[in-house]
C-alpha cells in the first residue's frame, strides 16, 4: 500500500479531487500554505493500493495547471530605501510524494 501525498494548487484543487473521487480513490483534503509564497494551497492525502497508484499519478497529473506567478521582492541594494522589484516564479502543476505504507487500519 501506498500514501500519495499532493501539493496542488488552489485552483486545481477541485478537478483534482473530484477525478480522484470518481475513479473510486479516497481522498482527505487539508488546507495548506506554502513556506516560499506564504499563499494559500491545498494537499491531498490518498491511501491506496500500488496496483492503483500510476492511475492516481496520472489523474493529478491531468488536472494540475503549471502557472506563471508574479510576487514582490525586496532586494538589498545598500541604500536607505529598499525598491520592491517583481520576481516571476513557476508554481506548479503538482508537487507529489509516494510513501510505502507499513501498516494500515481502520477502526
Ligand atoms: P511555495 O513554498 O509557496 O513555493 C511556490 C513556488 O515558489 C514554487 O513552486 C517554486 O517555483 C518557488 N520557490 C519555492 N521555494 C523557492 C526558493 N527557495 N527560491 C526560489 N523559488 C522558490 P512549486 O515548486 O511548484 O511548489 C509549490 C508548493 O509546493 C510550494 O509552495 C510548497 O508548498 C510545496 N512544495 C514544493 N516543493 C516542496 C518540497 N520539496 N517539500 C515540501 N513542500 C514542497
Amino acid at each position: 500500500m501506498k500514501l500519495v501525498l499532493a501539493i496542488l494548487n488552489s485552483d486545481d484543487a477541485h478537478s483534482v479531487i473530484t477525478s480522484l473521487t470518481r475513479a473510486d480513490f479516497n481522498v482527505t483534503k487539508l488546507a495548506t500554505t506554502g513556506g516560499f509564497l506564504s499563499s494559500g494551497n491545498v494537499t491531498v492525502l490518498i491511501g491506496l493500493d500500488d496496483a492503483r497508484l500510476d492511475t492516481a499519478l496520472e489523474l493529478i497529473e491531468k488536472h494540475s495547471n503549471s502557472r506563471k506567478q508574479v510576487i514582490p521582492s525586496t532586494p538589498d541594494v545598500g541604500m536607505s530605501f529598499s525598491p520592491s522589484m517583481p520576481v516571476q516564479v513557476n508554481v506548479g502543476g503538482a508537487t507529489v510524494f509516494v510513501l510505502n505504507v507499513e501498516q494500515f487500519v481502520k477502526y
